[in-house]
């Protein structure tokens, strides 16, 4: 049976990631990092079927050791420092995990088991602050955050590797993408379980700050199935993620509050301290190519995922 080896298993994408690759008959290893209370809230459903080993990003030495012992055939890299408010805090942080943790993963790799295919998880933060302008895949980056920077330097030394070493090493550029799994200090979750709880009388105030900044927010389980699609191209290549649309934040507050018949107006407030050092303002892609080559389509679009976000929040209420 082929092997597929999850970095970030414990995460939003790697949940959704792990569920389609078992669904396909993959055996799928996850790799966690030690913690004394494991994060398993998103695969709990899938523990026995899926195989947890232990590992860090951090760690050459285990990285290497865990590929040997693995021998994965595809090896889908997700774990990052992902949240991009703490890498203005955190920058050194999120630099040894998000940026020289793909350098070490692709080490690891090179080293033990150089057939594999090998996915960066990339980001739209790589790209910069041209408004208005659709990004593909030759928009030139301008990272705005020590996150994109990180992600830039990520996607550069894969690119770098597959062309050094003749690995099929790729890095997708994929765009916000969310779903009822996504973690609470991301805003869309923020905005859908503020709702649920004001919705049930549990809180009654959402405290946001840019509400006009416009993101291109597709869903999770969609952007995951481009990422194994990459891996099963004929040829490896970077390829854009997106839904073509971007919302602003307040649109989304809004749509959240419709799905429970409230005004977002009457309960969020705006708290300059939320405002990032720089920002985006708007972020939209262009999938075009990722919809040729590898036959991809999006299958949820922004309203329906408001719903869902929103349900979902409330139905662990009840
Ligand atoms: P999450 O933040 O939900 O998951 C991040 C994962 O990385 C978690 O499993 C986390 O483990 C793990 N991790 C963090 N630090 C380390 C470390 N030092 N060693 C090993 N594992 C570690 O991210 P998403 O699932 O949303 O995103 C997956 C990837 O895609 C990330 O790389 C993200 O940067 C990137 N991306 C995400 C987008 C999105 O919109 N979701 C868009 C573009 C790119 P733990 O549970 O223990 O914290
Ligand atoms: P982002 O997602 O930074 O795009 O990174 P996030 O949901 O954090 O922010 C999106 C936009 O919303 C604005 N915003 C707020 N953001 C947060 N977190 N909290 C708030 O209260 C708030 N109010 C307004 C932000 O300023 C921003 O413009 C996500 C992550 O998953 C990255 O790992 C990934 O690479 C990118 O998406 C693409």
């Amino acid at each position: 049976m082929p092997t597929a080896l999850i970095t970030g298993i414990t995460g939003q994408d790697g949940s959704f990631l792990a569920e389609q690759l078992l669904a396909q008959g993959w055996r799928v290893v996850g790799m966690q990092r030690h913690s004394a209370s494991p994060n398993l809230w998103r695969i709990a459903h899938l523990l026995d079927r899926l195989e947890l080993v232990t590992g860090d990003v951090l760690d050459q030495g285990g990285l290497i050791a865990l590929m040997q012992a693995v021998d994965p055939d595809r090896i889908f890299h997700l774990a990052a420092q992902s949240h991009v408010p703490t890498s203005w805090r955190q920058p050194l942080l999120t630099g040894q995990v998000t940026a020289l943790g793909t350098a070490r993963m692709l080490e690891a790799l090179r080293l033990t088991c150089p057939q594999a295919r090998f996915y960066q998880a990339g980001s739209s933060e790589m790209f910069g602050t041209a408004e208005d302008e659709l990004k593909n895949e030759c928009t030139p980056f301008h990272p705005r955050s020590p996150y994109g920077v990180a992600k830039a330097y990520a996607h550069q030394l894969t690119v770098n590797y597959r062309e050094s070493y003749g690995l099929f090493a790729v890095s997708g550029i994929l765009f916000n993408h969310e779903s009822e799994r996504r973690g609470p200090e991301f805003v869309t979750r923020k905005i859908s379980q503020a709702v649920a709880r004001i919705a049930r009388g549990l809180q009654d105030r959402l405290a946001l700050g840019a509400l006009d900044v416009q993101r291109d927010w597709g869903f999770a389980g969609d952007y995951t199935r481009a990422m194994a699609a990459m891996l099963e191209a004929d040829e490896p290549d970077d390829y854009v993620v997106a839904t073509g649309e971007s919302w602003s934040v307040r649109e989304f507050a809004e749509r959240a509050f419709d799905v429970v018949g409230l005004r977002w107006e009457d309960h969020v407030d705006h708290d300059p301290a939320l405002l990032r050092p720089a920002e985006i303002p708007v972020l939209r892609g262009d999938a075009r190519r990722a919809r040729v080559e590898l036959g991809w389509t999006p299958t949820v679009d922004f309203a329906h995922l408001v719903e869902r976000m929103v349900q979902a929040d409330l139905a662990r209420l009840t």
